[in-house]
């Protein structure tokens, strides 16, 4: 029979209402409801439509609901990192929650090492420096003397965000709270040296608490809206990434993951903060994860290269869908050029076609209008970009990367799963897809004791997905091509 729980998964491109039935060894997956996602523009800045997704979520949970027979014995939220939405006084939105590729964080990394030291924000937070993290989205606003904050008295991540909306609780999730780089990764509990140090007010702060616990229950006006008896609410592990790795089918060998979506999350799971020079120069973040864990890892710009030529592609008459794409991309030329992803200009929406040209330009590479080479270029890059961050998640853990698990939707692009092998030149192993919302429920699991351990929830992801393996090809000509790439990436980081 099993015991049915309810995952609420939110990612940047779609959000998904997922009803999940755990067994002794198995967990079966079911998708409700799937809807788009993505930043809208609310009198030029960026927002996410936050009333819509709010509305599309309490449709996905009665639907859900409804599919369970009315037997649930959970209900979490997980959602990309960073973002917040702010509550008054009387527990209500101030403004719809801003998207973290708004330009009000330009400068703000400069103007946070004005007032504290690059080195000492890291030796707390340990996280690496994106202008995206909410401690920047945060001193924009008190920089620019926010209206919005001044009414502020609550600060709530999002998925923390619609999980208050649903149960009445106001908490930040430990691993949520762990992007913002707000956090001292040694307490896991607010930086009051950095919250001081750049004159942030930590009363907006809400407590922390653990994935795995009941926060509460649907509240009696959900309840009654969707007509349902009330269902126990729970913290998985609320950021995507981490209830994604809580998922990763590994056992014992050596083994890094990579979460693969709109971003790449490439790292190892580690039991302490790594925050040594080494870490910091090389960039590495330590995010809090499930059951005690730190996930050191590299945020790398991932998908959303392509997702944005696909849109700027589509607005121009030609709507192609990424199976096409990867196809287009197999047939096109192999190493065309390489970008560098992460590269500043790429992190805003729109244009993505005529950036990807500018940064060839700029680097003395040849341009391309070609769709299926654009494409191929960009996934070569992707390839390339982990073969590096994995030697320097070697270098910084000091642990051997045998096997990549590759989980997320991204492994939908079997180029990009071939590619990667090829470029590491180690085995990949992929799937599942659906490796947050599997997380987020089995973390509900073991809150609810049906599950006993991470390590347990990792065996039921074997037992229950079809798994993929790629193995390395090539391997001479892709060792020639890295060389060029990592010439190039050096020669433009000495620019920049
Ligand atoms: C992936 C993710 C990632 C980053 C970004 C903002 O969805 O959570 O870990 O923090 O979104």
């Amino acid at each position: 029979m099993g015991k049915n729980y309810i995952a609420v998964d939110l990612g940047a491109e779609s959000g998904r209402v997922m009803l999940g039935n755990v067994s002794n060894d198995k967990l079966e997956l079911k998708e409700i409801r799937r809807f788009e996602n993505g930043a809208v523009d609310q009198d030029g800045t960026l927002r996410w439509d936050f009333a819509r997704l709010f509305c599309e979520i309490k449709k996905g949970i009665g639907e859900a609901i409804e599919a369970a027979g009315g037997k649930v014995e959970g209900l979490a939220v997980d959602s990309w990192g960073v973002d917040f939405g702010l509550l008054d006084a009387e527990g209500d939105l101030v403004e719809y929650p801003y998207c973290y590729r708004d330009s009000r964080t330009d400068g703000m990394l400069e103007k946070a090492f004005e007032l504290m030291d690059k080195r000492a924000i890291y030796a707390n937070s340990g996280v690496q420096f994106m202008q995206i993290n909410t401690v920047y989205q945060l001193l924009s606003m008190k920089l620019n003397n926010s209206p919005a904050l001044a009414r502020a008295r609550t600060l709530l991540f999002t998925a923390d965000l619609i999980s208050y909306l649903l149960c009445g609780r106001k908490y930040a999730e430990y691993t949520l709270a762990s992007t913002s780089q707000l956090m001292n990764m040694e307490t896991g509990q607010w930086s009051q040296e950095i919250f001081d140090g750049l004159g942030l007010p930590i009363e907006l702060m809400p407590e922390v608490v653990t994935p795995g616990i009941r926060v509460g229950e649907l509240s009696p006006e959900i309840c009654s809206e969707l007509n349902c008896e009330p269902v126990p609410v729970y913290a998985a592990g609320s950021h995507d990434t981490a209830s994604a790795v809580a998922a990763v089918p590994a056992s014992d060998e050596n083994w890094a993951y990579l979460s693969s979506g709109t971003w790449s999350l490439l790292g190892v799971e580690v039991p302490e903060a790594i925050v040594t020079d080494d870490a910091f120069e090389m960039g590495f973040t330590n995010e809090g994860g499930v059951g005690g864990t730190i996930r050191f890892l590299k945020n790398i710009m991932g998908l959303w290269l392509l997702q944005e030529c696909r849109r700027d592609w589509k607005e121009q008459g030609r709507e192609l869908s990424y199976g096409e794409l990867a196809e287009m991309a197999g047939n096109a030329e192999p190493f065309f050029g390489f970008l560098d992803v992460n590269y500043d200009e790429f992190l805003a929406p729109g244009d993505m076609p005529a950036k990807i040209n500018r940064y060839l330009e700029k680097t003395g590479q040849k341009t391309t209008e070609d769709k299926g080479q654009m494409a191929r270029l960009i996934l070569d890059s992707l390839a390339m970009r982990y073969r590096r961050e994995i030697q320097k998640v070697e270098k910084a853990s000091g642990r051997a990367v045998e096997v990549l698990h590759v989980v997320g939707g991204g492994i939908k692009n079997e180029l990009l799963c071939q590619l990667t092998a090829d470029a590491i030149g180690k085995k990949v192993v992929t799937g599942p897809a659906e490796a947050t919302a599997s997380g987020n429920i089995l973390v509900q699991a073991m809150g609810a004791g049906q599950i006993d351990s991470v390590e347990t929830a990792r065996r039921i992801v074997t037992n229950s997905f079809d798994l993929a393996e790629y193995l390395p090809r090539d391997t001479a000509i892709w060792n020639e091509k890295y060389a060029e790439f990592i010439q190039l990436q050096e020669r433009d980081e000495d620019v920049s």
